[in-house]
């Protein structure tokens, strides 16, 4: 009978488990997000923001919700650590991709690392929140201008397949598979319309990691969609 109650016990007050990987440029504010959610989350508050410093490596917290835990894993922006990130997708449930909606000047660049986010296959399928943070200036870009400068940016480059035709892919006849898992045929990107269609679906929320402002609505949003993935695998 005791067994019996403990596991009864266990069952229902059992918390499924999530990662969710913070990435973005440096100084979009990632760390200072993380140290936010853990002040309104958890009794015991996050760093103040005074007191945060660039991050080398990661920095790691935890909250907990109703049935779930969320580990958070705020990594390194920096250029050269930004190759860290892929080593952490496999065990991830979600992306928060945090930009700072202030800093124009690397909005290109913010572009150009976030669409390589976009093309990881590993994410693919994963949720992917995208944070226009910084909304608390008053010179920061609106959630529709950010979308915009996505857009803008997309159409200005050279086509994918035009730069491959002049870099070192080959170019042979038939499939070659390239570095990021896509899959060329006649030279034209073949990813089954994946990465249009997760931009047409993708989340673009305005936010101040320093205020608060649109945080708990961040989270809310992981929240649901971390256990909506779980049930949708499951089913599977
Ligand atoms: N105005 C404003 N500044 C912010 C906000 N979030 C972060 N910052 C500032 O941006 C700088 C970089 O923040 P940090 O969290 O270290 O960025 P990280 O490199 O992405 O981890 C710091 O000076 C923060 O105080 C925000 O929501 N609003
Ligand atoms: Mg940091």
């Amino acid at each position: 009978m005791y067994h019996l109650l403990k596991g009864l016990h266990e069952h229902l007050t059992r918390k499924d488990e999530y990662s969710v990987v913070i990435i973005g440029l440096d100084n979009a504010g990632k760390t200072t997000m993380l140290e936010q959610i853990k002040t309104l989350y958890n009794s015991t508050p996050g760093m103040p923001a005074d007191k945060i410093g660039p991050t080398i490596g990661q920095n790691i917290g935890k909250i907990s919700l109703p049935s779930t835990t969320l580990h958070f894993f705020d990594l390194g922006g920096q250029r050269d650590i930004r190759s860290i990130w892929p080593r952490y997708y496999d065990e991830c449930h979600a992306v928060v991709f945090v930009l700072d909606a202030v800093d124009q000047a690397r909005l290109s660049e913010t572009w150009e690392v976030f669409d390589q986010v976009l093309n990881s296959p590993r994410l693919l399928n994963l949720p992917l929140l995208l944070l226009a943070n910084k909304q608390d200036s008053p010179h920061c870009l609106s959630v529709s201008e950010i979308r915009e400068s996505f857009d803008a940016w997309q159409r200005a480059r050279p086509h994918q397949a035009e730069v491959d035709s002049n870099s070192s892919v080959p170019n042979s006849p038939g499939d070659v598979h390239s570095e990021n898992g896509r899959h060329e045929h006649d030279g034209k990107w073949d990813d089954g319309g994946a990465k249009d269609e997760r931009m047409a679906s993708l989340d673009v929320m305005g936010v101040s990691a320093l205020t608060g402002t649109g945080v708990r609505d961040a989270v809310n949003w992981l929240y649901i969609r971390v256990q909506n993935a779980r049930k949708i695998e499951d089913r599977n």
